[in-house]
């Protein structure tokens, strides 16, 4: 990334308090497209310190730490240890923005030549892979929804992404590209409002 740009976005890191109260102020109508979102997490970048509450760790997958929800949108933070990846996934019609609060992860975007849930088929095709940084925010694109995210071995660095999904969702299809098979999984929170969610196994 440009120096210039990086010492930017270190300089205008602001808490995630701020981000939610922005949010907060949002019409429906701002969720609706993808750009209004995708130039806020820009412009708001956010402190790593603010985000301790919500930073939980597990060897065996990433965590899914609910920040805020309401009927329009939720936001959270995910972590991930070295090397961890999600499936690849949909976001139920739902639209998307990631931004990496910390590291630099890969959005790789996959190309849904069909799928049928009912017999748990399909047929992807990998296309274009984008950097997911503080400078770079994603909005995951509506017509090409199908993604997954990882977080390179090689960096050999932890990572901690903000998503926020409007509307929220709590379940969604995962994808196996090289059997070409599918199904719905739901969706659990390893921690809301900087609390343990018990039961969630
Ligand atoms: N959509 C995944 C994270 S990778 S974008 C999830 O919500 O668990
Ligand atoms: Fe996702």
């Amino acid at each position: 990334m440009d120096k210039n740009l990086t010492e930017l976005i270190t300089a205008t890191r602001v808490p995630i308090a701020d981000l939610v109260a922005k949010l907060r102020t949002l019409p429906a109508s701002a969720f609706n497209g993808v750009e209004q979102i995708r130039s806020l997490l820009e412009t708001m970048p956010v402190d790593e310190a603010s985000l301790a509450p919500y930073l939980t760790w597990d060897r065996q997958h990433y965590t899914r730490n609910l920040i805020d929800k309401t009927d329009l949108y939720e936001l959270m933070a995910v972590c991930w240890e070295v090397g961890q990846n999600s499936s690849v996934h949909n976001h139920r019609d739902q639209n998307c923005w990631m931004a990496a609060a910390v590291g630099k992860l890969l959005v790789e975007n996959f190309h849904l030549e069909f799928q049928d849930i009912e017999a748990g088929t399909c047929r992807l095709l990998a296309s274009n892979t984008v950097e997911l940084t503080a400078a770079h925010p994603c909005a995951v694109d509506p017509q090409e929804p199908v993604h997954r995210v990882v977080n390179p071995r090689e960096l050999n660095q932890r990572a901690v992404t903000l998503h926020v999904y409007s509307r929220p969702f709590d379940t969604c299809v995962v994808y196996s590209p090289e059997q070409g098979t599918c199904g719905d999984i739901r969706l659990h929170y390893n921690t809301a409002f900087g609390k343990a969610v018990v039961g969630r196994h």
